[in-house]
């Protein structure tokens, strides 16, 4: 899509330290981290949000997770543990249109979601 910042970085167009990527999913460190490892992981399509999700075949979805799961276990968060987090909406605060998953981690977090 045009003027996707994400699908710019799918396409290579945008650069982004990326840690992982195959046909349907890419995944790359957060330009502003808030904690010391903090990687976004996106589906390649198009998809705004999770309120798309249906767009997206159960492979696809799955993965995400999938992919999230291994980087925090490459990047040694298995142990101590971390978070992953999908903001969808406006009052998430999602500032980014493209659907995305954070994997956050390295440091204590609250026990709030929010
Ligand atoms: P959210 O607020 O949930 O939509 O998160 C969007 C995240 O995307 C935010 O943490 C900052 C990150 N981000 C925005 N633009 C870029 C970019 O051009 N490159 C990278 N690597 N991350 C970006």
């Amino acid at each position: 899509m045009t003027d996707c910042v994400f699908c710019s970085i799918a396409e290579g167009k945008i650069p982004a330290k990326k840690l992982y990527e195959d046909e349907d999913v890419i995944a790359f460190y957060d330009v502003a981290p808030q904690a010391p490892i903090h990687v976004l992981v996106t589906p390649k399509a198009h998809v705004v949000s999770l309120n798309q999700a249906d767009s997206l075949s159960d492979h696809v979805l799955a993965k995400l997770l999938r992919v999230a799961a291994q980087l925090a276990s490459e990047l040694g968060l298995k142990e101590r543990g971390y978070r992953v987090v999908s903001n969808c909406g406006v009052d998430a605060c999602q500032s980014v249109p493209h659907l995305h998953i954070h994997l956050v981690g390295g440091r204590a977090m609250g026990a709030e979601l929010a």
